[in-house]
């Protein structure tokens, strides 16, 4: 097994906690999918409505106006991958048809039934990823009797629902979703315990850039997290995560490369 993947996160929203606004004009939000790509990116992930904790919903056809010409245009290029992060499914749809190759629905198929069966139609690649709540209330007192069992088990739930609406096995990936209805501690024991992920049998999708749990350790502000950023992301590259989804590519994968020639050293 080499290194992780890199997925590089391409925000096309007023409002993502990370970097809203700062792409919401398309031209840019391409533009910064090509730097991401040229920085070694193996998949985009591209999303136009925010999940930060206490976001406002977007409609379809706002989310579309957002993100379609985006994908449009990194599908169209020779580059990455691009993966739709989306629960919608008039979204989801249209960057199919324009050539994406994943949904990354952070709600794992609850949003809206119709999704299932449409990834299982274009044979893509499906993220299921764990949320306790919806984004409006998810940080206000997250209880799990065990974070990692409740989390494993519906996990397992929605991979049993996802083949059961036709989406092969092998395209599943799964993420334990963190800071979605997570505290600090939550979220360091999903780093620690991470491995026990692999009884599911599916890769790991692993999302912790700039996020607030790094915020509270460091004092950071969100745009100034990026030593936190990586050692979370190596921390979880260690414990088998497959894809790291992360907002700076670049300086993720000269971690990877070092992190893997320590891991994985040439025999
Ligand atoms: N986190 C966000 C969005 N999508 N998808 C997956 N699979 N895993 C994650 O951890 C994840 C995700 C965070 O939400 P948002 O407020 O949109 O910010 P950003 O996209 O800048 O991370």
């Amino acid at each position: 097994m080499g290194p992780a993947k890199i997925m590089g996160i391409v925000n096309v929203t007023p409002d993502s906690f990370s970097d809203g606004g700062e792409f919401l004009d398309p031209q840019r939000a391409i533009a910064h999918g090509r730097e991401l790509a040229a920085e070694g990116a193996d998949v985009l992930d591209v999303g136009g409505e925010s999940t930060r904790p206490g976001a406002a919903g977007v409609t379809a056809e706002e989310e579309l106006a957002r993100v379609g010409p985006v994908v449009d245009a990194l599908a169209g290029d020779e580059g990455p991958p691009v993966s739709i992060d989306t629960s919608k499914l008039a979204v989801a749809e249209a960057a199919l048809e324009a050539g994406a190759a994943m949904v990354n629905d952070v709600t794992a198929l609850r949003s809206e039934s119709e999704l299932a069966g449409l990834c299982a139609e274009h044979r893509c690649e499906v993220v299921l990823m764990h949320m306790l709540g919806d984004p409006r209330t998810m940080q206000e007192n997250p209880v799990y009797d065990d974070v990692v069992d409740d989390i494993k088990a519906f996990l397992a739930e929605r991979i049993d629902f996802a083949v059961s609406q036709g989406i092969e096995e092998e395209r599943i990936w799964i993420d334990p979703g963190i800071g979605f209805g997570k505290n600090v501690e939550h979220n360091l024991e999903l780093h620690r315990r991470l491995g026990e992920f692999s009884d599911l049998g599916r890769p790991i999708v692993f999302g912790s850039s700039r996020k607030s749990f790094i915020g509270r350790l460091t004092g950071a502000e969100v745009d100034q997290r990026l030593g936190g950023t990586i050692a979370s992301n190596v921390i979880a590259y260690a414990n088998g995560a497959a894809m790291l989804r992360v907002h700076e590519v670049a300086p993720m994968r000269e971690a990877l490369t070092v992190a893997d020639a320590i891991l994985q050293p040439d025999p």
